[in-house]
């Protein structure tokens, strides 16, 4: 592919099952509605867009009963089985056409499949950097919601295969992530057993605290040391909305005050896309059934102006090609 050409991909998952509150499905739809696509290919003049729409998936319907009977504490199972399975297709395909490909959520249970996707077509480990305010790293046994939008971390490192029953449905994904590869940013709300396997674990964890501390350019610098470093892997972004603080991003299902400013959570796409690794991105849970009309305007343009940053758009502004004077005269 030409050098500076950027291949993309957009993908929608209006899935709305790993969590309770309705109106998440609508989160693409909401993104693209406030102009996405359009944004996007004014980057600069080597875009090259592709809309995948949005994923269309048939739940497994000979394993819903056993599903239902076996499978304690995860609510909606068989839709996160079924929908992630197809949408580990789509992004496979989607990264194998040379694209960086964007998953639109949704809940952040479709990261199971996003993620999956991605290890498959590039076919290399990768790293992941989990911009949350939460964790996502209960199992069925220690999530006291039972929603699996706060398992899908748990799903993918292969630390905690062994603490997982056998899953129906479920085979065509591999827990091949060493949570060694896995650095969060923005916790401020975790649970107390995902506090003992992060402690545990060792994992690379940049709570607010540190963001505070050291200031989120150097988190970044830090976590990608943890994560990547030799500099030479495909970079999974797994980018929950609820990140930002409530003031930054209210329409979301959990928002929790004291998070990232979208000033904070630009910077951390400006230094992923400056690295040239980006592989896949998701954006979750934007809910615009949740708070005002201004809410979701806030809300919704927050999650463009971080997928923006993400694929280069630069807040210099752009630099023209072969021009070095300024037109002074008519
Ligand atoms: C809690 C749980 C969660 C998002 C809430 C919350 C998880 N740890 N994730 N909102 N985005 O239910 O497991
Ligand atoms: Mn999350
Ligand atoms: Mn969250
Ligand atoms: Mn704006």
């Amino acid at each position: 592919f030409h050098s500076n050409e950027t291949r993309i991909g957009v993908l929608g998952v209006p899935f709305e099952e790993g969590q309770p509150k309705v109106g998440v499905a609508n989160g693409p739809d909401a993104i693209r509605k406030a102009g996405l696509i359009e944004q996007l290919t004014t980057i600069h003049e080597k875009v090259d867009l592709k809309d995948y729409g949005n994923i269309k998936y048939e739940i497994m319907a000979d394993l819903v009963d056993e599903i239902q009977q076996n499978i304690p504490n995860m609510k909606g199972y068989a839709h996160v089985a079924s929908c992630n399975q197809k949408l580990s297709k789509e992004v496979e395909r989607i990264i194998r056409d040379g694209r960086v490909c964007l998953t639109l959520g949704g809940d952040h249970a479709i990261a199971v499949g996003t993620v999956d996707g991605h290890i498959k077509a590039k076919n290399e480990d990768l790293c992941i950097l989990w911009v949350d305010a939460h964790a996502d790293l209960n199992t069925n046994r220690t999530s006291s919601s039972g929603n699996v939008h706060g398992m899908p971390m748990a799903l993918l490192a292969s630390e905690l295969a062994d603490y997982w029953p056998y899953l129906p449905g479920m085979d065509w994904q591999k827990p091949v992530i060493s949570i060694r590869n896995v650095a969060y940013i923005g916790l401020r709300s975790v649970d107390s057993y995902e506090r003992l396997v992060i402690d545990k674990l060792g994992i690379t964890a940049f709570g607010m605290e540190d963001v505070e501390n050291y200031g989120i350019s150097t988190v970044v610098k830090m976590a990608l040391d943890r994560i990547d470093p030799e500099r030479k892997r495909s970079i999974h972004v797994s980018y929950d909305i609820d990140s930002l603080d409530s003031l930054e991003a209210p329409s979301t299902g959990t928002s929790v005050r004291g998070g990232l400013t979208l000033r904070e959570g630009i910077q951390i796409m400006e230094m992923i896309h400056s690295t040239g690794r980006l592989g896949a991105m998701d954006l979750v849970e934007v809910n615009p059934s949740i708070g005002s009309e201004q809410d979701v305007k806030r809300t919704v343009d927050a999650a463009i102006h971080i997928i923006m940053a993400a694929v280069g758009h630069s807040r210099r502004g752009l630099r023209l090609k072969d021009v070095d004077t300024l037109p002074l005269q008519t």
